[in-house]
């Protein structure tokens, strides 16, 4: 394959309603899409960065840089390129993995589409479907959290994870489990917004039957999640720790998690997230499909490889009314019993509509080898 042009598009696409984290409150999404135009077909991807540093170190205006002065030369330098080239030629640029993520995804979409290959195929998806979850914000008070989880326990979805944060943590628990009951598959994330010494009051959600506690502590704390896997009853999974499936290795053998929250952009690509399924499955470890508020450029690829075997628990892919009042893709949508059928299409499956994505466009830049 020979790369004839790069486009990188930022797009400003609102959400549905405000999403509150430990970290953050997002009223919109601020996306740089990279679409790769090559001799036989174009490829499109969503970098999942989001516009502040708050997540992680990447920021939506720092990964539009990389992309367009480090790692894009690495790949016009290159002759017959292909995907499972894209990571060893940008292993030199320390870091930014989301950006690189991005880059390899939009190079793989276009190699599958030409091949006429569905990306769930390539990667060895063995389900035709993903069962939905969905993250649901942190609320000022409780009625108004009850009322948000009715809404998305009737349409359907199949487990429920609240956002949790100091002072916004036992006592939402506490109450959708006194409303929905136990029945309810129940998780919580806290975007590492705990210490060490929190470990006596984490242990107090052990009474709710969570499935998991997601990411309580910084992201490089692994020794300090192993300390609180051995007070705490509920599993540990990690997701900003786990950057690679080296990472996953390290934080799996050392007792840091017991579950592991897979994101491509998060690890460099779908390629390195196989990798990282591979090591859990391995190790008798669980995985599931996370989000990062994307697209259905982006849900289309995650819900592809959401399909591997060892993605035993339920994604935090919901459909696209969860998010957007407007998806840039067709609305990925669920059925009435909570599953997201995986796109059967070449590539991920999907592309902007261009008229949505006309609307939504901020800027454009166009290289060239
Ligand atoms: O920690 O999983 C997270 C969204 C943005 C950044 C980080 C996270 C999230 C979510 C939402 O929890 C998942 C989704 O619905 O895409
Ligand atoms: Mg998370």
């Amino acid at each position: 394959t020979n790369i004839e042009a790069v486009e990188l598009r930022r797009v400003a696409i609102p959400l549905a309603s405000p999403f509150r984290t430990s970290f953050s409150t997002q009223t919109e999404r601020d996306v740089l899409l990279v679409r790769v135009i090559t001799d036989q077909a174009e490829g499109w991807a969503e970098c999942v960065a989001i516009a502040d540093p708050l997540y992680s170190s990447e920021f939506t205006d720092g990964a539009h840089r990389i992309v367009a002065d480090h790692l894009l030369p690495r790949l016009f330098a290159a002759d017959r390129l292909n995907a499972d080239l894209v990571a060893p030629l940008l292993e030199p640029v320390r870091g930014h993995r989301m950006a690189k993520a991005a880059v390899e995804t939009a190079v793989l979409d276009a190699q599958l589409k030409a091949a006429g290959v569905p990306l769930s195929r390539h990667l060895g998806a063995t389900a035709t479907h993903v069962d939905s979850g969905v993250s649901v914000s942190i609320y000022d008070a409780v009625p108004e959290l009850l009322d948000a989880v009715a809404g998305y326990l009737d349409a359907g979805y199949r487990r429920i994870k609240l956002k949790i944060e100091p002072g916004w943590d036992i006592e939402p628990v506490a109450a959708v489990r006194e409303r929905f009951g136990d029945d309810v598959l129940l998780q919580v994330d806290a975007n590492s917004a705990y210490t060490r010494s929190d470990a006596r009051h984490l242990a107090r959600l052990d009474a709710f039957g969570l499935l998991l506690i997601e990411q309580p502590l910084d992201e490089e704390d692994i020794a300090g999640h192993a300390e609180l896997a051995r007070v705490v009853r509920t599993p540990i999974c990690l997701d900003e720790s786990v950057v690679s499936a080296q990472a996953a290795y390290e934080a799996i053998r050392t007792g840091a998690c017991t579950i592991v929250n897979i994101k491509p952009g998060r690890v460099g690509g779908y390629l390195e997230a196989r990798r990282v399924h591979d090591v859990c499955a391995a190790a008798g470890i669980p995985v599931w499909a996370g989000g990062m508020l994307e697209t259905g450029i982006g849900r289309a690829a995650n819900l592809a490889l959401g399909g591997l075997p060892n993605f035993t628990l339920p994604s935090d892919i919901s459909a696209s009314d969860r998010y957007f009042k407007q998806d840039l893709t067709e609305p990925i949508t669920m059925t009435e019993d909570g599953r997201i059928e995986i796109p059967t299409g070449p590539g991920i499956g999907v592309a902007p509509i261009p008229e949505v994505l006309a609307e939504l466009t901020v800027s454009t830049e166009v290289l060239k080898p």
